[in-house]
């Protein structure tokens, strides 16, 4: 497995000499400095591509090139945008960069309402507790048709939490919520998304995912002739928000998009702690079923609990079986092998990390992404990859 690292460009609090010290050789990176919905010129896609190289490591996946709310909906401009998006990975797959992951999410980007949920050993966790969304949804946000999408007890707790929620709790919980995550696209005020909101609920489920089919219809064949690969990543966390459509949620959403547009750069990120949010997502299954056409993988863990909620816990320990995902990636890249296929190593990183020590009280620490707490995911699942191997030996 290629180990690679998720990087926010110069201002991340790492450094690139620091990847390399954690031991990855790949780059997880975009250029968030170009609007959504532009076209990425080579000579930035040069630069970012040139200072990766000068610390010794390479660009590997690029994370995200973002999919315009007017593409999602195929409103107002979007051939436009298509167009641009397009010309995007001609400019990636002519400077070498063939591997780009996106997300078709609706309004949102991953979404936690907690991003410091301490842990017995006092590190600091992300973590989604339903109660805390829908006092949100149904108390703050007031969202019209809110109360219709849960049921009563669930309403009953949400109710008695808000009561208890301080001023200053409830501001937090927004903030979580509508101001946007590390490497998300949407940041919003109130108003803003409760605009956002009821504009993209007019489109149901299925139109919402036959948007997302005509999209890849439209930039899948240049992506072939630019020799890149789209990577979506599953919603996060993988079930409806806001009453929203969610449509790379499941297996079944991913076992119809990869037939809806048939080709090797029509592909799956396959995000563990996404997908694995859900009991009935078997990733290890996932992985024997859709394996050749993963080609980027989040590892994290998660702890589940029955009413939707979870928290990220170690990488190793959790809901999720670590070691027999691995296992199933590293059989996939033996037949890859045995293939001769031309990226026979699968890009990995792990995903987000525990906050600790000095990291968890600096504000400038982005929530998920410190750098220890990565460290200690990466070096666990780098010794869980040797391990298997060893024994295939
Ligand atoms: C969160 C990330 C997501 C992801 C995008 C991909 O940590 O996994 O923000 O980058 O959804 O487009």
């Amino acid at each position: 497995m290629q180990e690679t690292w998720r990087w926010f460009g110069p201002d991340d609090t790492v450094s690139l000499a620091q990847i390399r010290q954690a031991g990855a050789r790949g780059v997880v990176t975009a250029l968030d400095h170009i609007p959504t919905g532009e076209v990425w010129p080579v000579a930035d896609i040069d630069a970012r591509r040139q200072l990766i190289a000068d610390h010794g490591l390479v660009w590997a996946v690029v994370e995200s090139v973002p999919v315009h709310n007017d593409i999602k909906l195929r409103a107002g401009n979007y051939e436009r945008l298509i167009d641009n998006y397009r010309q995007t990975l001609r400019n990636l797959g002519q400077l070498g960069i063939n591997r780009v992951c996106y997300n078709f999410m609706p309004v949102v980007d991953w979404t936690r309402t907690n991003l410091d949920y301490e842990l017995p050993n006092k590190s600091g966790a992300l973590r989604f507790e339903m109660t805390d969304f829908v006092a949100y949804d149904v108390h703050m946000l007031k969202r019209d048709g809110a109360r219709d999408c849960y049921g009563h007890d669930l309403l009953d707790k949400a109710a008695q939490r808000f009561a208890a929620l301080t001023g200053a709790e409830r501001e937090a919980l927004e903030q979580n919520i509508i101001a946007g995550l590390p490497g998300g696209e949407g940041s919003y005020d109130r108003a803003g998304i409760r605009a956002e909101i009821a504009r993209f609920n007019e489109c149901g489920t299925e139109r919402y995912r036959a948007n997302l089919f005509a999209f890849l219809e439209d930039v899948i064949p240049v992506a072939e002739e630019a020799g890149v690969v789209l990577c979506v990543h599953p919603d996060d966390p993988p079930f409806s928000l806001f009453g929203l459509p969610r449509v790379v949620s499941t297996a079944d959403d991913a076992r119809a998009l990869l037939a809806a547009v048939p080709s090797p750069s029509n592909a799956l990120t396959l995000c563990a702690g996404s997908y694995g949010a859900r009991s009935d997502n078997d990733l290890t299954a996932m992985v024997r079923e859709f394996g050749e056409r993963i080609e980027f993988v989040h590892l994290r863990n998660v702890c589940r609990e029955s009413d939707g909620s979870f928290y990220e816990s170690e990488h190793l320990d959790g809901d999720i079986d670590m070691i027999g995902l691995v296992n199933a990636l590293l059989d996939q890249e033996g037949e890859r092998r045995s293939h001769a296929r031309r990226f026979p190593d699968i890009a990995m990183r792990p995903d987000h990390g525990h906050a600790m020590g000095e990291e968890r009280d600096d504000p400038k620490v982005r929530p998920g992404y410190s750098y220890a707490g990565r460290m200690k995911g990466l070096a666990e699942l780098r010794g869980v990859i040797y391990a298997l191997r060893k024994v295939r030996e």
